[in-house]
């Protein structure tokens, strides 16, 4: 199991942690998703066939791109 955490600058309500943790529990190979809207952090767990540029991408892809982990 790998984990990385993000800092999302555009994590800003509650609809935001629903949408970045049901989109990615989706991804096959992701099995945890903590987003904390205080500090707008996202911390994912996850192993093959999920990878971090796939996670990444996808958080660009539906509006939440992250600035490093
Ligand atoms: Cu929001």
């Amino acid at each position: 199991m790998n984990t990385i955490k993000y800092n999302i600058p555009a994590i800003s309500c509650g609809h935001c942690k629903m949408n970045i943790e049901r989109e990615l529990d989706e991804m096959e190979g992701v099995a945890s998703v903590v987003v904390t809207v205080d500090d707008k952090q996202a911390a994912i767990g996850f192993e093959v066939p999920a990878t971090v540029e796939k996670i990444e991408t996808l958080l660009t892809e539906i509006g939440y791109p992250p600035q490093g982990s």
